[in-house]
């Protein structure tokens, strides 16, 4: 019988202060792991250093401005920016992409054959006309639409993101992320009381500049309205393993993957051969010394 959601407990907290490497890890904690198993998602406080913040908030006003179309067709300065392959944009996007903060968490989660499905750079200004009920982002998983892949109703995990968050998110209502803890542990949908606007369970991933968050692709998730006064500011990195297409891109063009070093180009698509996507163990797989 496939899981569903009453057998599903939240009994991990999703932000962890202890920070003691399980073995053989490169920074997993046993929280950490813990609660991705359970909850399907962690939260890492502080990974982003005030320098950092003001380098990748500079970058995403310089979108913002520069930036004319998105996927959600033309726009202006100060409207909402949805930027896919955002790697593309700019070099320190690239190094973003292996930051020391929550990168190795990723490589312990998932080894190290992997590449880089998506990446995204965001605004998502005030919003104050959206009722909560409509959402800016619906209720959904990610991955392949329509779903084809589900064994028994549970679909099968292909990637896994980091969003590093540049901006405050610690009030209620202010665009933070919203998930349901432990929904990548069935198919279907989770209970809602009658009258409510979310899903029971439902938790809002407030976040402070800097922190980031760790979540799998079949946790349910939606992005409610902005009713604080500042655009929410944030970036994206989706990574799937290297037998899976990336959602961005066919290829890099040759000038970003120059940006990269070894492991950066391998996330972005650069492989000896195409057995390399298959048998990484048999070929060239950098970021199996990652170090
Ligand atoms: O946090 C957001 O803005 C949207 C996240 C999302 O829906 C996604 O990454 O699929």
């Amino acid at each position: 019988m496939p899981y569903d959601w009453r057998m599903i407990t939240q009994a991990i907290e999703p932000t962890s202060t202890k920070t003691e490497t399980l073995p053989g890890c490169h920074a997993l904690t046993a929280e950490q792991k813990a609660s991705f198993e359970n909850n399907g998602f962690f939260v890492i406080r502080g990974a982003l250093s005030d320098a950092e913040i003001e380098r990748y908030l500079a970058i995403v006003d310089r979108g913002d401005q520069e930036i004319a179309s998105h996927v959600k067709g033309a726009r202006q300065p100060g409207e909402a920016l949805e930027l896919r392959n955002a790697v593309e944009f700019d070099q320190s996007i690239v190094e973003l992409m292996t930051h020391r903060s929550a990168f190795p968490q990723i490589l312990d989660l998932m080894g190290p054959a992997i590449g880089l499905t998506t990446s995204h750079m965001l605004i998502r200004p005030p919003s104050p006309a959206v009722k909560r009920e409509e959402k800016v982002v619906g209720w959904h998983r990610d991955g392949p639409n329509p779903r084809p892949l589900a064994v028994n109703g549970i679909e099968p995990w292909l990637y896994t993101k980091i969003g590093y968050f540049l901006t405050d998110t610690m009030i209620p209502d202010a665009g933070a992320l919203s998930v349901v803890p432990g929904s990548h542990r069935y198919g279907g949908t989770p209970p809602q009381v009658t009258g409510e606007v979310n899903p029971s369970g439902t938790y809002e991933v407030t976040m402070k500049p800097g922190d980031a968050v760790i979540f799998e692709n079949r946790v349910l998730h939606a992005v409610g309205p902005n009713y604080s006064a500042i655009s929410r500011k944030n970036f994206y990195f989706g990574y799937c393993w290297r037998y899976l297409r990336p959602i961005d891109f066919t290829t890099q063009p040759e000038s970003v993957l120059a940006w990269g070093d070894k492991y950066q180009r391998q996330l972005m698509g650069e492989a000896a051969s195409a057995l390399e996507f298959y048998l990484p163990g048999q070929t060239h797989n950098p970021l199996a010394d990652w170090k």
